[in-house]
């Protein structure tokens, strides 16, 4: 092999051997895990990925399901032209169209359901993809629907919710200047490995952990204390810590008497949650509950870091969380340095980032008032008062019923049926349905059920714009073109826009229905909206010193010019954003709502709807509890079950067992269980692990062959913010064969 041969073999870069390389990011995590990502690229083709250096998120590093970016880009599954149905819903029997077929299509029927049963009886849905958000809202919007809704029905929102109940506001963790970090649930080590990182630096400098996790969870094995609490007993843990720290008086009284509202009520509240009774309650023992209290309060500063969902996945999840958020203020370490620091939203659900941008302008081009009722809106009021979305988890009964309006069309960027609970009830809603149009990479089990499916480009293929807690953004242009013919989700958002000849400034500059005034078309034939695309970003970003053109200077992205300094202590300017301008340990805001079932406005701890406790007549045929979607390093959601790098780190569906409990129901390690709810049952593997709650079922959801949310009943959700109690049912396991072989493992 002669030297150049070698130099390509080895795919290094420069032009004798034509290999560039090109920066993107990574976002098949999102938005946690926006990693930088280095593509080196020969004659078009990606032949190589690394982590981009410079990036502030992941500095070189990529995990196991970035490194395998290449399988995801050229999956042999990809969509490479839009589709149309001709065989029965759900049978994925389609046929290729043309994207003026596809997009008449869309527009046509959108037009006729406006026409015939008035704009909002059309949902505009974007499932975990964060890029098209505010595009889809603007469209959904000006089309005439308040019915946009996302993910977020699912995730993040309803703990945002409870601290926003609380303090007005959502409150991250100053890790960099803490003493003590309260990880209140959280595996960043499967779920964020850049935030892992960044505690493992925390770790190094001496800070104390206390970790509350049912599970052994690798962080909870690095921790000074781990409170492995039954799944959903939050509330009563947080109330009787906050029990101890206020009978020993290590509250801070002054915090609490000048910028604190109901402490009576609540001081009460969590009297009620002695030590003993607690470790009934909760399973931890009474003197480590007593102690992880006193770590907490006592160390200055301490901050809490919450997750995103395992707190707020239970039917009383917001309540637990806002009494576990109510311990930052309780202990001043509300708003500084070292606690917990409200910080304003940036852009794609990124706080922090040093800039602010007209986001919300951009998505908002109408008044919810203007518009007849969002989803949800009677079922979850508070929802509807504090969120700029519907609540997606009542879709099922509003189109079964009709009421208050129907429900006749579906258009869903990156929607997986599977992420309900009771999976097949919401597939089957959807069913009846007039017209759906699925916008995914692949022909999913949710896009066989549309009538028409568009396909849509990774991030390597399309233009986005990032940023980071880190203050830094980055502008992305495509590294390759879009294979075949798939198109970005911005693109296709503004073609709909025009198609539909909507009246909109930025993304329909000309007011034209023809295709839109791009710059001509793209190689794959696309219209080119590259210039209405940068133009919006410009628009959105006015109010801060991020430019597009700047931004283009820099492809690996750059630090934030002039970043707005954290302030500390700011409501003592401006009080809380809350309605009483205080901290609420009784919310005003669930005040106006007493009398509605779990909205009493102190953080009041209710037992999970199906638990041992609150439904023994049940737990007597379903013993466990059924504890879903703890994440696994390899997979997120649905989306790299079919990476043959991924796959093989877990090839078959499982549940975890601890291996007592396995024991006692006679199942070892790799044979075949049935998980069985009232709802319906699945057969998975059996991995025994001590990382197991003794008690609790814990599996990983979305896998197509055994799809735990079917086992889970469609109105099993929080009162308060409609989310699924996807992390405390109960279930029964019967063993149904044994391991296909001695060497037969999943491993974690
Ligand atoms: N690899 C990978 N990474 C991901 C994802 C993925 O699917 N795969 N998903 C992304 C998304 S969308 C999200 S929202 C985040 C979630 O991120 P994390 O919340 O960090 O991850 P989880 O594994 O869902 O839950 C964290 C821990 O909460 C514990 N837990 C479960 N139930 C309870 C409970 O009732 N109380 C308490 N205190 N703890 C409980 C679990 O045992 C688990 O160890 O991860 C993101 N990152
Ligand atoms: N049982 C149980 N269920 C859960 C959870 C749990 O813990 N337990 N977690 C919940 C949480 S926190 C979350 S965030 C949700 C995850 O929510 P989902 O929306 O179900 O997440 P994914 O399966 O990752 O993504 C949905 C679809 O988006 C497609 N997609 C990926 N990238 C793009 C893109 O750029 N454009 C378009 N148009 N499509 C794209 C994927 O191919 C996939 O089909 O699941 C929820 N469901
Ligand atoms: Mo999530």
């Amino acid at each position: 092999m002669d030297k150049l041969q070698r130099m390509i073999k080895g795919k290094i870069p420069g032009e004798a051997t034509g290999i560039e390389v090109r920066r993107s990011v990574c976002t098949i995590c999102d938005p946690s895990g926006i990693c930088g990502l280095d593509c080196y690229v020969k004659d078009g083709r990606i032949i190589k990925v690394e982590g981009t250096l410079e990036n502030p998120n992941n500095g070189g590093t990529l995990c196991s399901k970035g490194a395998a970016q290449r399988q995801w880009v050229y999956h042999e599954d990809r969509l490479r032209t839009p589709l149309k149905r001709v065989g029965p819903r759900g049978s994925g029997e389609m046929k290729p169209i043309s994207w003026t077929e596809a997009l008449d299509a869309v527009a046509g029927n959108l037009q006729r359901l406006k026409a015939e049963s008035g704009p909002e009886s059309v949902v505009f849905y974007c499932g975990y993809p964060k890029q098209p958000r505010p595009f889809l809202q603007r469209l959904a919007l000006e089309f005439g629907s308040p019915n946009y809704c996302t993910e977020s029905s699912a995730c993040f929102t309803a703990m945002a919710m409870s601290w926003r109940l609380d303090y007005g506001q959502m409150a991250g963790p100053d890790i960099a200047n803490t003493k003590c970090l309260l990880v209140w649930s959280g595996n960043p080590f499967y779920a964020s490995t850049p935030n892992a990182r960044r505690l493992m630096d925390a770790r190094d400098r001496g800070v104390k952990f206390i970790v509350i996790d049912p599970r052994k969870s690798p962080i909870a094995g690095i921790a000074d204390l781990h409170l492995r609490l039954r799944p959903g007993t939050d509330g009563a843990l947080a109330l009787a810590m906050a029990n101890v720290i206020i009978s020993e008086g290590l509250y801070d009284r002054q915090f609490v008497s000048e910028w604190s509202r109901g402490f009576d009520g609540y001081r009460a509240l969590a009297a009620e949650y002695g030590l003993e009774r607690t470790e009934q309650i909760t399973g931890v023992p009474a003197a480590l509950i007593r102690e992880a209290a006193l770590l907490y309060a006592t160390s200055k500063p301490a901050a809490m870091m919450p997750s995103s969902t395992p707190v707020v996945h239970h039917t009383n999840g917001v309540q637990n969380q806002r009494a576990a958020a109510a311990l930052v203020g309780l202990t001043g370490n509300f708003d500084i340095p070292g606690g917990n620091v409200p910080q304003s939203f940036s852009w794609l659900e990124v706080s922090g980032a040093g800039f602010t941008t007209r986001e919300h302008e951009f998505a908002m081009p109408r008044a919810w008032d203007d518009m007849p009722p969002r989803l949800g809106a009677e079922r979850f009021p508070v929802w509807t008062r504090m969120i700029d979305q519907g609540q997606a988890m009542d879709l099922p009964r509003q189109i079964a019923t009709g009421e208050p309006y129907p429900l006749r069309g579906m258009v869903g960027f990156g929607m997986n049926h599977r992420l309900w609970p009771d999976s097949n009830g919401l597939m089957a809603a959807v069913d009846k349905l007039d017209f759906v149009c699925v916008v995914d990479l692949f022909l999913t089990d949710t896009a066989k059920h549309a009538d028409i499916v568009l396909p849509a480009c990774s991030s390597v293929e399309r233009s986005e714009l990032r940023c980071y807690p880190q203050k830094y953004a980055i502008l992305t242009r495509p590294v390759i073109e879009p294979l075949g013919e798939a198109r970005s989700d911005t693109d296709i958002i503004i073609g709909l826009v025009q198609k539909l000849g909507l009246d909109d400034p930025l993304l329909n500059p000309a007011g034209s229905g023809a295709g839109g005034p791009g710059r001509g078309f793209l190689p794959n034939g696309a219209p080119d909206f590259g210039e209405v695309f940068d133009d919006a970003l410009d628009w959105i970003l006015q109010p801060s010193d991020v430019t597009i053109t700047e931004l283009k200077k820099h492809p690996a992205g750059m630090p934030v010019p002039k970043p707005l300094p954290v302030a500390f202590k700011k409501y003592e300017k401006k009080g809380f954003p809350t309605p009483s301008g205080k901290m609420e340990f009784a919310s005003s805001l669930l005040e106006e709502q007493a009398g509605c079932s779990g909205f009493d406005p102190l953080p009041v701890y209710n037992e999970p709807r199906l638990s041992p406790v609150s439904t023994p007549d049940i737990a007597g045929e379903y013993p466990l509890v059924l504890n879903t979607g703890p994440r696994l390093p390899m997979f997120i959601h649905s989306r790299t079950f079919r990476l043959p790098w991924t796959r093989s780190l877990r090839r078959d569906a499982a549940a975890d067992l601890d291996p007592a409990t396995a024991r006692n129901l006679g199942v070892a390690q790799g044979d075949r269980i049935e998980v069985s709810t009232s709802t319906g049952s699945i057969q998975v593997l059996a991995n025994l692990t001590e990382l197991a709650h003794p008690g609790t079922v814990h599996m990983f959801h979305d896998y197509p062959e055994a799809d735990v949310n079917s086992l889970l009943q469609g109105d099993y959700l929080d009162p308060i913010s409609g989310f699924p109690g996807y992390k405390a049912a109960l279930c029964a396991v019967k063993k149904v064969a044994p391991a296909a072989s001695p060497t037969e493992e999943v491993r974690q």
